[in-house]
């Protein structure tokens, strides 16, 4: 299990301050993979000194933490997780290495796909995590195919499978929800609502109730939840996943959060009224958690340390992927698809 799983006698204190740890070690890893993408789009495509260490812009999930905080402490790395092009979060929750993930984003040989998938396409399967996704809604499908594994094998393993608010607008959304409730699948669907699907506001282009209530309407039960409060969203998938464990069949969470950055990185997201940011940077999830931790009496110094503790993690990641060479030329056909097209080797 990730060390950052809150064990299972802890005292409320104890597991609250293990997803903040989750939520403060996700902050760190993302704001140092930002700066380490400074200056990546102008330097995108050119092999210079100058380039970035990050090439490319990279889909942030600063201030939507405790999603993947509190769902992930849920799950048992035996169990899966399917996510998104905004996986940094989910995947580091799973229990991923916070060194090889950052070599993934550098592009060096020691990355979870070898230095070769970058940021949307991480995976560790050592760890349940079966992948980012750059297509929306397309880790649906890959979700209800993991259950439906799960199921035949008579495994006790569940699924979480995360996708944005944009995604449940596409086709794979009404076709994987369907498939999971017709046969009954270990299967924990979160729509993850930051209330943007890139420039534009979801809302003003989602029919109808939403996310739960199309849940609902496909049968399976349904909770909305305050995705800034990992408390709340931890409870909320505890009680969830404990149905799913004992054969309720799939469930659904549609956590209420906020995007804080823009889409990706480079993105200063201008068209976002600001009044409507600061007011959810009131409700940051790390701010609201520390409130909570000094209410259960947990020192100042406690939580800072927590702090520090992750970012040293981080500088320690960033370290490791400076050292590391670049994949070999001659690995570059190696663990991808093989399309049967030898003519390009
Ligand atoms: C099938 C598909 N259509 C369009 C895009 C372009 N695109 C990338 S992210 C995104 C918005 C997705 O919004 P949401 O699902 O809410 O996820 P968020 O970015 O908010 O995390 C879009 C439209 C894409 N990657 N895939
Ligand atoms: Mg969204």
């Amino acid at each position: 299990m990730p060390a950052s799983i809150p064990a299972v006698n802890a005292s409320p204190a104890e597991h609250l301050l293990a997803l903040y740890r989750t939520m403060a070690r996700i902050r760190a890893f993302e704001n140092a993979a930002e700066e380490a993408s400074r200056g990546s789009v102008a330097a995108f495509g050119a092999a210079s000194d100058t380039a970035a260490l990050v090439r490319g812009p990279l889909h942030l999930s600063t201030g939507q933490e405790a999603v993947a905080a509190g769902v992930c402490a849920n799950l048992a790395r035996s169990d899966y997780l399917t996510s998104t092009h905004r996986g940094h979060g989910h995947t580091l929750a799973k229990g991923a290495d916070s060194a090889a993930m950052m070599c993934e984003l550098f592009g060096r040989a020691g990355g979870t796909n070898k230095g070769k998938g970058g940021s949307m396409h991480i995976a560790d399967f050592a760890v349940g995590m079966l992948g980012a996704n750059g297509v929306v809604a397309a880790g649906i499908p890959i979700a209800v195919g993991a259950a439906h594994s799960a199921k035949i094998r008579g495994s006790r393993a569940v699924v979480a499978c995360l996708f944005g608010d944009g995604a449940i607008n596409r086709g794979p959304f009404v076709e994987g929800l369907n498939w999971a409730k017709i046969f009954e699948l270990p299967l924990l669907f979160v729509c993850e609502d930051n209330r943007y699907s890139a420039t534009t506001a979801t809302g003003a282009m989602t029919a109808g109730a939403g996310a739960a209530a199309r849940a609902r309407g496909i049968g399976l039960p349904a909770d909305t939840v305050d995705g800034n409060d990992v408390l709340a969203v931890d409870t909320a998938a505890r009680d969830l996943i404990a149905r799913i464990r004992s054969g309720g069949g799939p469930q659904f969470l549609h956590a209420l959060t906020y995007r804080v950055k823009g889409h990706v990185s480079v993105d200063a997201a201008a068209y976002r009224d600001q009044g409507e940011l600061q007011r959810a940077l009131e409700g940051d999830p790390l701010k609201l958690a520390g409130l909570q931790l000094a209410a259960l009496g947990v020192a100042a110094e406690r939580i800072s340390a927590v702090d520090t503790e992750a970012q040293a993690e981080i500088e320690a990641a960033l370290a490791a992927a400076h050292a590391a060479p670049p994949p070999e030329p001659t690995e570059a056909y190696a663990d991808v698809q093989d399309t049967g097209a030898g003519q390009w080797r």
